[in-house]
């Protein structure tokens, strides 16, 4: 890699993209932004869709990573999410494929594990429980995982699969207490992922070093060096005040994804 490396940003006009946009270049990265949005003030960014193979196979040239977060982001109907979510993270990895793309960060989700149980011994969920999606969205991202692991061994494209939590400018609600990942944390967990000497796949919950966490960020550390420097406790007092503690019996509390299980 050159000193300065390009990363290609799907999605870029997204809330995640948004904050990347901001937060990647302060580590030295030069970005190339695409998203089927324009984005106000980036004339430079290609608008089109993954279907374009033509405008992906020209964004992808030249690359030095993929962070992919393009597609649907909650739950939707099934041939939405498979034309958005499925079709689309195949075009990237094919196109990464022809280009010779070696690095691809995917943004999963933790909905990709939605029907994960918080364990009654307060012991972590860790990163390696098995696929349980609580919605077709949740079930769209495990099949990017699984895509992440068929290229990594079959054409030796490494990827970074992060099960994001929560990222948006500050927590929403009381489970977001837990599952927050901040902007800032997010910069750094993609900054860690694009550099991280590794080959295969790997998956690491994205989330900040929340007080009330029950998701592993072991993994993270080990795998990437990500230590995430932000914490959802400060908003803690304002949330709980509006809406009182999660009791065990809510999904948002029992349930790795929260309500999406009731979706
Ligand atoms: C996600 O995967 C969604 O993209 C986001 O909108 C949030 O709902 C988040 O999960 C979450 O679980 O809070």
């Amino acid at each position: 890699m050159g000193a300065r490396r390009t990363v290609l940003l799907t999605g870029a006009a997204g809330g995640v993209g948004t904050f990347l946009r901001a937060s990647l270049p302060g580590y030295g990265y030069a970005l190339r932004l695409f998203d089927k949005a324009p984005i106000p003030g980036e004339p430079a960014a290609v608008v089109a869709d993954l279907a374009d193979t033509e405008a992906l196979a020209a964004a992808m040239a030249g690359v030095d990573a993929v962070v992919h977060l393009a597609g649907i982001a909650s739950e939707a109907p099934f041939p939405d999410v498979l034309t958005a979510n499925i079709e689309g993270t195949y075009r990237v990895y094919e196109a990464a494929r022809a280009a010779g793309v070696r690095r691809v960060v995917y943004a999963s989700s933790n909905h990709a594990v939605g029907y994960t149980g918080r364990p009654a011994d307060g012991s972590l969920v860790g990163a390696d429980v098995p696929h349980r999606p609580d919605t077709y969205y949740g079930l769209s991202k495990c099949f990017g995982e699984d895509l992440a692991a068929l290229y990594a061994d079959k054409h030796g494209i490494s990827t970074v699969s992060l099960r994001i939590g929560s990222c948006f400018a500050e927590p929403r609600t009381v489970r977001m207490l837990a599952t927050w990942l901040s902007p800032a944390d997010c910069g750094r967990l993609v900054h860690a992922a694009i550099g991280a000497e590794l080959s295969g796949h790997h998956v690491v919950f994205g989330i900040s070093a929340n007080t009330r966490r029950w998701w592993d960020l072991e993994p993270g550390r080990r795998l990437l060096g990500y230590e995430p420097q932000d914490d959802a406790e400060p908003y803690a007092a304002k949330l709980l005040a509006e809406h009182g503690e999660l009791t065990s019996d809510d999904p948002e509390f029992g349930y790795v994804g929260g309500a999406f299980t009731t979706m």
